[in-house]
């Protein structure tokens, strides 16, 4: 087969993956409906960014640059357009921003041209990944994201590391200026911007933890008001959505896409991680919190929302469910966007009423089985007639 040739069936596969229409599986659990195919993966990735296409230079076609995975993606519906800031991540590990823009927010996810150049900060990052976009009420966008560096202080460790949250502002997802990270004692992932300002200030739900894995004494999702973003610094940090033994959230959890604000509280979407003899398992979970006061839960409904289902537990790094983005539509639809093993990135779609009824009418979690039996028991009674 000629050069030419292959190139135009490489070219024509990639156009058939990136065009499938995805479809709403038929039966959910009422809650959401995931969609039946990824929706975007390393295939997706524009081939113009793994394939040098000079037949002389070239002349085997190919990839020069591979690509690993597409996942972890802040979400937003500007002017109209569906966007997701993708984490990619190449074959080398390194991890980096790009747009993909959809016409409906469900398929045809399409790459721009070219990868986001995020400027750097002071002291430059060797890995950034996992951004949450934030539309702030100050007029700006706001990404914020971990960036990851080789912990110097352990010289002779050539896996310590230490994560940052970095913050960035756009207004149109091209231009970037970056702020000085948050400052901050502990280590800092899955840090959020609120989309509002309370008492005046910048609020940021944190993940304070005490090493780059482990969050150790970081007691789960915090909270942290910061008077000027440009210079933003954790003075006093509370936990408000805590770790706790035997439940989906023991050894730690993390802030997923900002909260969406609705007439009941703030809608919100997190990760909840569990040890197991195969190692950690990350599930989503939700909780709602009161719009006088953002650090108070109003409803937790007990275990986990979404988990990987499966071909999606396979991949990079199994049993992970992870979202960092979705998007409120003009027909209270929520698009949410999840990637499955660190590998890919999927979507379901619910609604706001949905989901406040998902948070607000699901029973708690009663923290021992006892408590999960009498619920259960609760339910069948109501079903029979019999509740007193
Ligand atoms: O590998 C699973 C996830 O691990 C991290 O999340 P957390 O800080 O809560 O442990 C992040 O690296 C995330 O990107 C990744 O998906």
């Amino acid at each position: 087969m000629t050069y030419e040739l292959r190139k135009k069936q490489l070219f024509e596969r990639h156009e058939a993956l990136l065009s499938i229409k995805n479809e709403p599986e038929e039966w959910g659990n009422g809650i959401y409906e995931r969609y039946q195919h990824p929706i975007l993966t390393a295939e997706h990735t524009p081939l113009e960014w793994r394939y040098d296409f000079s037949e002389k230079d070239n002349p085997y076609l190919m990839q020069r640059i591979m690509m690993n995975a597409v996942l972890n993606a802040g979400a937003i519906k500007l002017n109209g357009r569906y966007l997701l800031v993708c984490r990619v991540e190449g074959a080398d590990r390194k991890s980096f921003f790009a747009v993909a823009e959809s016409p409906n927010g469900i398929d045809n996810f399409r790459f721009w041209d070219e990868p986001i150049t995020m400027p750097e900060d002071l002291i430059p990052a060797t890995n950034v990944y996992d951004m949450r976009l934030t539309k702030h009420e100050d007029g700006w966008i706001y990404g914020v994201f971990c960036a990851e560096r080789h912990d110097d202080s352990q010289p002779g460790n050539l896996s310590a590391a230490t994560a940052t949250a970095a913050i960035a502002r756009t207004k149109d997802l091209k231009d970037w200026e970056r702020l000085p990270d948050l400052k901050s004692r502990s280590q800092q992932r899955n840090v959020v911007l609120h989309p509002e300002f309370v008492d005046g200030k910048y609020a940021f739900y944190t993940r304070p933890q005490d090493g780059f894995i482990d969050t150790g004494s970081g007691g789960g999702i915090g909270w942290t008001l910061v008077e000027d973003i440009t210079h933003a610094e954790v003075k006093e940090e509370i936990i408000i959505n805590p770790r706790h033994y035997h439940t989906i959230q023991e050894v730690k959890n993390g802030e997923g896409p900002a909260p969406l604000k609705t007439q009941k509280g703030w809608l919100h979407l997190a990760h909840g991680v569990r040890g197991t003899a195969d190692g950690l398992r990350y599930v989503l979970y939700m909780y709602m919190t009161a719009l006088d006061d953002p650090t108070r839960v109003i409803a937790q409904p007990g275990g986990w929302f979404l988990v990987p289902e499966g071909e999606e537990y396979v991949g990079d790094v199994m049993n992970v469910a992870f979202s960092n983005g979705w998007i409120l539509d003009d027909d209270g639809r929520v698009l949410i966007y999840y990637a499955t093993a660190d590998t890919r990135l999927h979507m379901a779609v619910s609604s706001l009423n949905r989901l406040i009824d998902y948070c607000m009418n699901t029973p708690k979690d009663g923290l021992s089985t006892r408590a999960s039996v009498e619920t259960i028991k609760q339910l069948i009674r109501k079903n029979n007639g019999t509740l007193k």
